[in-house]
């Protein structure tokens, strides 16, 4: 059902604002930043800080949460990267919540959303994002690769993310730069920190792993830091603290 919506949406913008619109925005000709690059950092633990006011699984987590103050909150606590989402329909996100976070911040940016079409990564580049998620579970691999080859046309990078090894294996192509596991169960929503270790195995090393969902403890960062993941990406347990800053700096230093 998400990926009928995103269809119609996307059919929506793509009349309202053409590509070639798109084309004109000032970040839409810049150098994206490369979070490749800055998860690698030696001197700081990977995180990719996540802004995210609501979910399908728990409803509204930080209905007040503004995304100038978080955004910059984040960076100052050393976070590797931000992720924003920009899903109206089942996360509250907006594209405008992306291009405020670019306007605030020197970093790398992730656009949280189920990409399906060119269109959008068009969009995720004029909005002032430098990465894109590609979900294995709802796309083909022909999709995965034609979509990843295009992001890398525009300067872009791309995060895979992948549940199992099924998906893994059928998904990867020279295409991805990043490689994450999504510890959240599609059909349940629980997560389990197992399926990055089990799957971190499996993942060549030519590609930087990341971490995704269900983390709320640096412990668990530390834990899997020894299977060799260098990102991880936090949303939840950050924006339902009041002071998601303070809570991210807990996991950096
Ligand atoms: C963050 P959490 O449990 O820390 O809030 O998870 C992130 O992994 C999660 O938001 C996410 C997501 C997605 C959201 C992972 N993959 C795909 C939307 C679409």
């Amino acid at each position: 059902q998400i990926i009928a919506d995103k269809q119609e949406e996307v059919a929506q913008r793509k009349s309202l604002y053409p590509v070639k619109l798109l084309e004109q925005s000032t970040y839409f000709t810049g150098k994206p930043v490369s979070l490749k690059k800055y998860v690698q950092r030696e001197d700081k633990v990977g995180i990719i800080a996540e802004f995210k006011r609501q979910s399908p699984s728990k409803g509204v987590i930080n209905g007040s949460a503004d995304i100038e103050r978080t955004s910059i909150g984040y960076m100052q606590a050393g976070a590797s990267g931000l992720s924003v989402l920009t899903d109206t329909k089942y996360f509250g996100g907006k594209n405008e919540d992306l291009t405020t976070a670019r306007s605030y911040n020197f970093c790398p940016i992730l656009r949280k959303d189920f990409i399906i079409d060119e269109y959008q990564i068009v969009e995720a580049k004029s909005i002032g994002a430098d990465v894109i998620l590609l979900i294995a579970a709802a796309l083909s691999p022909e999709d995965i690769k034609r979509l990843g080859a295009f992001a890398h046309s525009l300067g872009m990078e791309v995060l895979l993310e992948v549940h199992n090894e099924d998906e893994l294996q059928r998904s990867i192509n020279e295409h991805v730069d990043l490689l994450g596991v999504n510890n959240r169960n599609l059909q349940t929503f629980t997560t389990d920190i197992n399926t990055s270790k089990e799957l971190a195995e499996k993942i060549p090393s030519e590609f930087v792993k990341v971490s995704e969902s269900g983390i709320n403890d640096p412990e668990v960062v530390v834990e899997l830091m020894k299977y060799g993941f260098e990102g991880f990406l936090i949303g939840e347990y950050f924006m339902h603290k009041g002071s998601p800053e303070k809570a991210c700096r807990e996991f950096v230093k």
